[in-house]
């Protein structure tokens, strides 16, 4: 994408609008959205007030199901607004629908219906290697995904010439940036440039990371440690897949069981009546077998029909299903892709 295409697309959006004193659009995450999905839509949402006149869009952010722990705690340090609930009768009068971060059009879940139906002008941007199969997402008018990119923040951050780029956008977009790049630990050079727009637009690498900091709170702790004691692993090939039976934290979880030393983790487990299963793996993991967490757990969701996917060292699906059914179903993929290699 050369560097002003996003800005290019989303103009070419608005003048189809027309005339209009005010427009007005929505902008959907992901999901249970991360910091990603809610840095993207909050700097979003300033870009598109920059980028028209006075009074500006009526913008409104939609986080289905609302945000997770640490997208809370960033939406709420960043004033990042949204709302987990939209009435039916409201989005077939938006003018323009945005979609971020978001690798399948289940993820919007309870909204793809609304989203699919809606005569609005619609357009996603993304980063999730699924989206970039042309099948996935018909409905929308545009599509900017990059698959290369560590973040959607990124992705954004290109997009935009660099004088549109406040300090308060910045400060979003690199908390987002930082978040999907694992501190900058899988950043290529294009998450690089896109960092260093974002610092010099006035944005500090080391504020970014402390309101990413996380400090779990006691239910998380007694979680992390009832998911210790129950911890099962096994051996393939020489790689450990480690994994536990949790009714929440699944992420925190499966990362867990990454930190002590698992190639691959995997926490899952029943929350409101709906099974969650969440898998991490180890970075030399990914390098050393090519075992893609995303596509392993694409499988299991496709096999029980049931929503999934992710990124290369980090997955989850969620279903009506018993959670110890998918998780089993997953390890024995994933010793059999070991076994192959
Ligand atoms: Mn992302």
């Amino acid at each position: 994408m050369n560097s002003e295409r996003l800005q290019d697309v989303i103009l070419h959006q608005l003048q189809t609008l027309g005339d209009k004193d005010q427009f007005t659009c929505l902008i959907f995450t992901h999901r249970q959205a991360d910091p990603d999905a809610l840095c993207a839509a909050g700097a979003l949402k300033l870009l598109l007030e920059n980028l028209t006149r006075p009074p500006g869009p009526k913008t409104t952010i939609i986080a289905p199901q609302g945000a997770s722990v640490l997208g809370k705690q960033v939406s709420s340090a960043l004033g990042i607004e949204y709302s987990e609930e939209i009435k039916k009768d409201a989005v077939p009068e938006m003018d323009l629908i945005i979609v971020v971060d978001t690798g399948d059009p289940k993820l919007l879940e309870p909204f793809v219906g609304y989203v699919s139906e809606s005569p609005a002008r619609k357009l996603l941007i993304d980063h999730h290697a699924s989206s970039s199969v042309p099948e996935a997402w018909k409905m929308m008018s545009d599509r900017i995904v990059i698959p290369n990119s560590t973040s959607t923040c990124e992705v954004i951050t290109l997009g935009f010439p660099h004088e549109m780029i406040t300090k308060k956008i910045a400060d979003m977009l690199l908390a987002g940036l930082l978040f999907d790049s694992q501190h900058l630990g899988i950043a290529t050079s294009s998450t690089l440039e896109a960092a260093l727009t974002l610092v010099n637009a006035g944005s500090e690498i080391s504020a970014s990371k402390r309101i990413l900091r996380h400090e779990p709170d006691r239910s998380e702790v007694i979680g992390r440690i009832k998911a210790a004691q129950r911890l099962r692993y096994e051996e393939a090939a020489g790689k450990v897949i480690a994994r536990s039976e949790i009714s929440s934290y699944h992420a925190a979880v499966a990362r867990m069981l990454v930190e002590i030393g698992a190639d691959v983790g995997i926490a899952y487990g029943e929350t409101n009546g709906e099974a969650r299963v969440s898998a991490r793996s180890s970075q030399y993991f990914f390098k050393d077998t090519g075992i893609d967490l995303a596509s392993e757990m694409k499988k299991v969701s496709d096999y029980f029909n049931l929503v999934g996917g992710g990124h290369s060292t980090a997955a989850s699906l969620s279903g009506k299903m018993d959670a110890s059914v998918l998780a089993d179903r997953l390890v024995q993929n994933l010793k059999s892709s070991l076994l192959k290699k």
